[in-house]
């Protein structure tokens, strides 16, 4: 797969790929990002990539020469299935969603910053629009590190068997169990006797009930 990400703050969207996970898809060559500096696309002498709205009103637009201009060089270079738009009003992240875009084999990521960007941009080139959650950021480029990490890490060989997608919280609409590691007792607090008893289908039995727990407890919402 590969992941170019359009963006005004190109050095926000390094460290998130230069650790843990992430890195080593990247060097294992299971993925590969590419952040690309819009202002590098800018159109006029004065590298500007933003302007004031038509109509009035507070703060800067994204202008589109720019953004036409990188999209359609990255287009020129190869296909892609989706071009997808960071931006509050976008519809909301879910795991399912990183599930189908991890198996997709080309895809660009626009960040959104100061107001937004000209709506001819959204009309024209994106397809789709993505939210990671009801709250505001200061621009997009946050999300598509968030997005980015939730596709990387569901890309077959990305992870492995110790830290399986399997059995995250999500990955079947439950939360996930409780998990323990030693000491057995810690200040007389204990680990629960079954997990210590070896009885594999006890333990599978046990965690499934917690989970289900947890998540009437937490979030009856995903199992309505
Ligand atoms: Cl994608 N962008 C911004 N600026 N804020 C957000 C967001 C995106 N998703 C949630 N809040």
């Amino acid at each position: 797969m590969r992941i170019d990400i359009i963006t005004v703050l190109p050095e926000l969207l390094r460290s998130p790929f230069e650790a843990s996970i992430l890195k080593r898809a990247i060097e294992k060559g299971l993925v590969e990002v590419h952040v690309h500096n819009l202002r590098d696309y800018s159109t006029n002498k004065h590298k500007n990539v933003d302007d004031y709205q038509f109509g009035g009103g507070a703060g800067m637009v994204m202008m589109i020469e720019p953004i036409d201009a990188c999209i359609s060089k990255l287009k020129s270079e190869r296909d892609y299935d989706e071009v997808i738009y960071m931006t509050p009003d976008g519809e909301t992240l879910t795991q399912g969603m990183a599930n189908r875009m991890s198996l997709l084999k080309n895809i660009i990521i626009l960040c959104g910053h100061y107001k937004g960007v000209d709506q001819r941009v959204r009309d024209h080139f994106i397809t789709k629009e993505i939210s990671i959650g009801d709250y505001v950021l200061s621009g997009g480029e946050l999300a598509a590190a968030v997005l980015s990490d939730s596709i990387i890490r569901l890309i077959p060989g990305v992870l492995s068997n110790e830290t399986s997608a399997l059995t995250d919280s999500f990955q079947d609409n439950l939360l996930s169990p409780p998990i323990y590691t030693r000491p057995a007792e810690y200040k007389g607090w204990k680990v629960p006797d079954v997990l210590l008893s070896g009885h594999n289908a006890n333990i599978e039995k046990w965690r499934e009930e917690k989970a289900y727990e947890h998540t009437r407890n937490r979030r009856p919402d995903l199992l309505e």
